[in-house]
C-alpha cells in the first residue's frame, strides 16, 4: 500500500514538475484563444491579466501567519419555499468582498456573497429548485456537479445565462446521496469564475445514509480545498494556466486556517475545488483517515488509509478519530504534492484538539450495497491531450484530437445502454482527469488492473496522471439530450478539453 502510495505521488510529482514548462504558455491574444469555431459563441471577455505585467511571486505566504485564521463553517442556505413538494431557493450572483489574507478586503465573485459559496442540503426524492440571478458583468452557467438532471439545467458550457438575467434550475435529485458541488460552466471563463468564487457545496442526502451512524451535525463538516494567488495588496490574481504560481492554500476561503475539534470522531467532506491543483493529503504524524465516500456517495464498506489523493473536482468522504489526541495537542493536515514550495503548499489546515467529547458515532463495515455493473452495448476509448501552441500561439486542450466544438457531437449515445469508456491521457508530463456529465460510474480498472478501495464506489470524476488509463462502466439511462465531458483543470477545458455526448 504504501510503496503505490508512494508511486502515486512521485508520478505526480513529475507531473506537476514539467507542468510548468508544457502548459504555462498562456493565450498571447484572446484572438489566439483555442478552436475558432467556438471563438464565435464564447461570451464576448478577455482573460483580464492575461497580457498585464507579472504581478510577481504569490503575496499569500508573506501575509498570512500559518493557522491563525478560523475555518469558516460555509452559511447553508435557507429555501425561500417548501411549497409544492420541492425545495426551492433565491441565489444571487455578485461581486463582493471576502477577508481572506489578514488586513484585506479581496474583491470575489460570489453565489449570495458567500466566498466560497453556501451550502444547499437536499434530500433524495424532493426536488430543489435554484432560482439564479446574475448581477455579475459575464456570462455564467450554473453546473451541479455530479447530478443527474435534464439537459435544460445541467448548465452546460453553452447554456449561458446572461449578465442582469435570471433562470432557474430545477434538480429533482432523484439519486441516491452524495457530496455534490456546483460551480460556473460558462465555457472559456469557468477557469476564472470558479477561481474567483462561483463554487458552492451540495449535499444530497437519503435514508440510506441518514440510517447510519456516522458523525452528524457539528461534527461533519465540509471542507473545500485549493489554492490562489495574491498580489502585495491582497487581490485574487487570475492568469489563465497558472499553477507554479498559485501557492497559497485555502480551506473553505481562508489560508491555512485551524480548526478547534473535539477528541472524537469527525466527518469530513473533503472536495478539491482547485482549477489544476492535486493534493495528496496526510495528517502530519501519519496517523489514520477512514475513507467512506467518494464523488457519487458511500462507498461499499470503509478502507483505513493515510493518505487521500484528490484531483480538482473529486470528493473525498473520510472519518478521523482524534479521540487518539491528547486534549491540547493539534496535527497538521499536510499534502505531498507540488507544484510550489513545501513549506507552503506542504501544509493545509490545522486541527487543534480542545475538548474531550462523547462520541455516539461509528463507521460500520457495511456502507452501502452497489448494484454490480451490468454488460456494455459498446466500448470507445478517449484521449485526451494538452498540446503547446506553435509559433506564439495558446496551447491547445484536445479530446481525441479536436478542441471543444458546441455544435459537434463527438460520442453518440443509446439511451437505455451501458457503455465502457477507456480514458488516456497521452501526455507524458501533464495530468489530467475525467469528468463526465449525468451520470455516476464505475471505475473497472486502472492501467489494466483492478482500482483501490478508493475508486471501488460511484465517481464522476477520476485523475489521469501522465500515460495513465482507466476503464469506465457508464449506464445512460436517465435522460436524453447533450452532456460534455471534459478534464476538469478547469484551465484545461477553458482551453477546449471538452467534448460532448448525445445520448437518443
Ligand atoms: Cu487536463
Amino acid at each position: 500500500m504504501v510503496s503505490r502510495r508512494r508511486m502515486i505521488g512521485a508520478a505526480a510529482a513529475t507531473a506537476g514538475g514539467v507542468l510548468l514548462m508544457r502548459t504555462t504558455l498562456r493565450p498571447a491574444a484572446p484572438a489566439a484563444a483555442p478552436a475558432a469555431a467556438v471563438q464565435d459563441t464564447a461570451p464576448d471577455h478577455t482573460h483580464p491579466g492575461a497580457d498585464a505585467p507579472d504581478p510577481g511571486p504569490d503575496t499569500g505566504p508573506a501575509l498570512v501567519e500559518k493557522f491563525t485564521t478560523t475555518l469558516p463553517v460555509p452559511p447553508v442556505l435557507s429555501p425561500v419555499s417548501t411549497d409544492g413538494g420541492a425545495d426551492t431557493y433565491a441565489v444571487t450572483m455578485l461581486r463582493s468582498f471576502a477577508r481572506i489574507v489578514p488586513g484585506h478586503r479581496t474583491e470575489v465573485l460570489t453565489y449570495n456573497g458567500a466566498f466560497p459559496g453556501p451550502v444547499i442540503r437536499a434530500r433524495s426524492g424532493r426536488p430543489v429548485i435554484v432560482r439564479q440571478t446574475n448581477l455579475l458583468d459575464d456570462a455564467v452557467s450554473v453546473h451541479l456537479h455530479g447530478s443527474k438532471v435534464p439537459v435544460a439545467s445541467d448548465g452546460g458550457p453553452m447554456n449561458l445565462l446572461g449578465a442582469g438575467a435570471t433562470r432557474t434550475y430545477t434538480y429533482p435529485n432523484d439519486q441516491p446521496h452524495a457530496s455534490l458541488w456546483f460551480h460556473d460552466h460558462a465555457h472559456h471563463m469557468e477557469s476564472e469564475h470558479v477561481y474567483r468564487g462561483l463554487a458552492g457545496t451540495y449535499l444530497l442526502t437519503d435514508e440510506t445514509e441518514r440510517a447510519l451512524p456516522l458523525p452528524s451535525g457539528r461534527y461533519d463538516l465540509p471542507i473545500a480545498l485549493r489554492d490562489a494567488r495574491f498580489d502585495a495588496s491582497g487581490t485574487l490574481v487570475y492568469r489563465m494556466d497558472d499553477p507554479f504560481n498559485r501557492t497559497t492554500i485555502l480551506a473553505n476561503g481562508r489560508p491555512w486556517p485551524k480548526v478547534e475539534v473535539a477528541a472524537r470522531r469527525y466527518r469530513l467532506r473533503l472536495l478539491n475545488s482547485s482549477n489544476l491543483r492535486f493534493f495528496s493529503l496526510r495528517l502530519a504524524d501519519g496517523g489514520p483517515i477512514t475513507q467512506i465516500g467518494s464523488d457519487g456517495g458511500l462507498l461499499e464498506r470503509p478502507h483505513t488509509t493515510d493518505t487521500v489523493d484528490l484531483s480538482p473536482g473529486e470528493r473525498a468522504d473520510v472519518v478521523i478519530d482524534f479521540s487518539r489526541y491528547p486534549v491540547g495537542s493539534t496535527v497538521v493536515l499536510t499534502n505531498s504534492l507540488p507544484p510550489g514550495p513545501p513549506e507552503h503548499v506542504g501544509q493545509v489546515m490545522r486541527f487543534d484538539i480542545t475538548r474531550a467529547a462523547a462520541d455516539p458515532s461509528s463507521v460500520p463495515d457495511r456502507l452501502r450495497t452497489l448494484p454490480a455493473p451490468g454488460p456494455a452495448a459498446r466500448e470507445r476509448t478517449v484521449v485526451l491531450k494538452v498540446e503547446e501552441g506553435t509559433g506564439g500561439a495558446a496551447p491547445r486542450g484536445l479530446i481525441d484530437g479536436r478542441t471543444y466544438d458546441p455544435a459537434r457531437v463527438d460520442a453518440a449515445v443509446a439511451f437505455g445502454t451501458s457503455e465502457i469508456w477507456t480514458v488516456v491521457n497521452a501526455n507524458t508530463d501533464v495530468p489530467h482527469n475525467f469528468h463526465l456529465h449525468l451520470v455516476q460510474f464505475r471505475v473497472l480498472e486502472r492501467n489494466g488492473k483492478a482500482p483501490g478501495p478508493e475508486e471501488s464506489g460511484l465517481k464522476d470524476t477520476v485523475r489521469l496522471l501522465p500515460g495513465e488509463s482507466v476503464r469506465l462502466h457508464a449506464t445512460f439511462d436517465s435522460y436524453r439530450g447533450r452532456y460534455p465531458y471534459h478534464c476538469h483543470l478547469l484551465d484545461h477545458s477553458a482551453m477546449g478539453m471538452m467534448a460532448q455526448m448525445e445520448i437518443a
